[in-house]
C-alpha cells in the first residue's frame, strides 16, 4: 500500500518532492506541510545520533528511527540505503525487514561499504559495476510488496568518474531491475545533471538531490523531466540552526520568557504526539474513576 503510493509518485508525470526527515518528529511535520513522500536521510539520521554519516550507525539502528517514522505517518517513505550496509546479503536481509516494515523503497549507492557522504572532502571510491549489480538484483528479489521501489544511486559524478560512465553505470543499473536512478552530484550549478538527465532520455525515473545547486529554478527540473527532488537535509539543518541560537540566548540570559512567539507551544507538540487522541480513548478504554 505505502510501496504502491511511493511507485506511483516515482512514475507519475509530474516532477515530485521528497522531504527529509530523521525522526518520526520530523516526519510527521514534513507530512503536515504537505510532502506526499519521505527521504530516511541517511546523513540526517546519523546527524541526529550525533554520529558521522560514514555508517557508523548500524542498520538496525537506523531501520529502528525508519520503522518509527513510518508508524507515525502515512505518507510513503524512501530509505537511504547508504551502500547496502555490507554486501548483497546485508542488502537481502535490510530489503526484507524494512519491507516488514512499511517501508516503502530503498535508495542504494554504488560506494564501498562503509561510505563516506557524498559531499566529505577526500577520496571517494565506486564499487564494481558488477558487484553493484548484484545488490540491485538481490533487492528487487527480496522485497516482499510487488511495488517496492529500488532506487540505484550512482556516485560516478561524485567520485570524478565522468560523465560517461554515469550514464554507462545507469544503464547497466537499469538493466538489473532498478526502478528508478538517483544521479547525485556536488557541482554548484545543475549543469551535469541537466546534461545527465538530457542524454538519459527519461528511460526510468530519474531522481536527483539538488543541495549545492539549490538555487537552480524548480522549472528547470520539472522541464528536464526529473521524476523526483529530494531536499534531502534541509529539516535537519533548519532545527540545527533554531535549537543554537535559542538553546545559546536562553543560555546568556538565563531568562526564556521571551522568547515564547519564536518556539513553539507545548500545544503544538502534543498535537503532534497523539496527546489529546490518547485522552479520548482514556474515555472509552480506561474502566471509569481510573487515573493514567
Ligand atoms: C543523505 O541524505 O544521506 C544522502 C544525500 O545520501 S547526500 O547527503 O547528499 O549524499
Ligand atoms: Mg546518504
Amino acid at each position: 500500500m505505502t510501496a504502491t503510493k511511493l511507485r506511483q509518485l516515482i512514475e507519475s508525470e509530474d516532477t515530485e518532492f521528497l522531504m527529509e526527515a530523521h525522526s518520526p518528529l520530523s516526519a510527521r511535520i514534513a507530512e503536515e506541510s504537505g510532502f506526499k513522500a519521505l527521504w530516511a536521510s541517511g546523513l540526517s539520521i546519523s546527524a541526529s545520533l550525533g554520529v558521522s554519516d560514514r555508517n557508523e550507525a548500524s542498520w538496525t539502528e537506523v531501520l529502528g528511527i525508519v520503522e518509527a517514522m513510518a508508524d507515525r505517518v502515512s505518507v510513503p517513505i524512501l530509505m537511504d540505503g547508504d551502500s547496502g550496509f555490507g554486501n548483497f546479503n546485508n542488502v537481502r536481509r535490510v530489503v526484507r525487514h524494512m519491507s516488514k516494515a512499511g517501508v516503502a523503497g530503498i535508495c542504494l549507492e554504488d560506494k564501498l561499504f562503509p561510505k563516506a557522504n557524498s559531499f566529505v572532502d577526500g577520496p571517494q571510491e565506486l564499487a564494481s559495476v558488477e558487484e553493484f549489480r548484484g545488490k540491485i538484483m538481490a533487492a528487487k528479489d527480496s522485497q516482499l510488496d510487488p511495488d517496492f521501489v529500488v532506487v540505484a544511486r550512482t556516485e560516478a559524478l561524485i567520485c570524478g568518474a565522468g560523465r560517461d560512465e554515469a550514464l554507462c553505470r545507469a544503464n547497466r543499473y537499469d538493466e538489473a531491475g532498478a526502478d528508478a536512478i538517483l544521479i547525485h552530484s556536488k557541482q554548484a550549478h545543475a549543469g551535469e545533471i541537466m546534461e545527465f538527465a538530457r542524454r538519459w532520455e527519461r528511460r526510468r525515473p530519474l531522481i536527483i538531490v539538488p543541495t549545492t545547486y539549490s538555487q537552480t529554478p524548480t522549472d528547470v527540473f520539472k522541464t528536464a523531466g526529473i521524476a523526483c527532488v529530494i531536499w534531502a537535509n534541509h529539516s535537519v539543518r533548519a532545527s540545527v540552526s533554531a535549537m543554537r541560537r535559542i538553546t545559546s540566548i536562553i543560555h546568556e540570559r538565563a531568562y526564556a520568557g521571551d522568547l515564547d512567539h519564536d518556539i513553539c507551544t507545548v500545544d503544538d507538540i502534543f498535537r503532534l504526539t497523539n496527546e489529546y487522541e490518547v485522552r479520548d480513548a482514556e474515555r472509552r478504554y480506561l474502566a471509569p474513576g481510573t487515573v493514567g
